[in-house]
């Protein structure tokens, strides 16, 4: 995730399209697919089968770090296109930061869906998201954004890039729990990949 070496002594902005949640100008856009993120959805064959009919975007990420000669703050939109994984709903990965003392600053602009917070101890908070929602994550919550509506939410963020993204634990553990429509219901479910 590293990008934009260069200093940002003086101020600096960019401007973003509420509508679409892109801004510019952009240091770094990452775009996920399903088979990205086929360690994370628990119905495997419905990954399998989504990749072969021509692997569908699940979020789009948009970082831009402002370092100056004595600070490192970044800013990230993620843009969660509607849409599910067998019955669980689009995701963002989730991470840990590597460092515990750096926070981060997420807000809801369009959309709705959920939150999910885990601490590497098991301490499980989720959120309910709609356009407006702000919340501060503890440095040392993993982090995880669900889109459950029918249209795109996308939300900004705020941390220091000295934060880190620790990946590694999201990936072999998931989360506790997961989001997934169950007759017609948006239900937070046991994750059925922990034991
Ligand atoms: C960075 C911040 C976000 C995410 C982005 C994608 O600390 O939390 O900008 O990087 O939402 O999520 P993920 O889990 O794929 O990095
Ligand atoms: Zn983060």
């Amino acid at each position: 995730m590293e990008s934009g070496k260069k200093t940002h002594d003086l101020p600096t902005s960019v401007q973003l399209d509420l509508q679409t949640g892109v801004f510019e100008p952009c240091a770094m856009h990452v775009t996920r697919k399903v088979s990205d993120l086929s360690m994370m959805f628990y119905d495997t064959e419905s990954v399998e089968k989504l990749v072969k009919k021509g692997d569908p975007v699940v979020y789009d990420i948009r970082h831009q770090n402002f370092i100056t000669r004595n600070s490192d703050m970044a800013l990230g939109v993620t843009v969660v296109q509607p849409g599910k994984v067998g019955d669980e709903y689009h995701m963002t990965k989730g991470h840990f930061h590597e460092r515990e003392d750096r926070p981060e600053i997420y807000f809801c602009v369009q959309g709705e869906g959920y939150l999910l917070m885990e601490t590497n101890n098991g301490d499980f908070k989720v959120e309910f998201w709609r356009p407006g929602t702000i919340t501060h994550i503890p440095g040392n919550y993993a982090h995880r954004v669900v889109n459950t509506g029918d249209k795109p939410l996308y939300f900004f963020a705020s941390f220091n890039v000295s934060a880190g993204h620790l990946y590694k634990p999201v990936i072999e553990n998931g989360f506790s729990k997961i989001v997934v429509e169950r007759e017609g219901e948006t239900v937070i479910i046991a994750n059925p990949r922990r034991k």
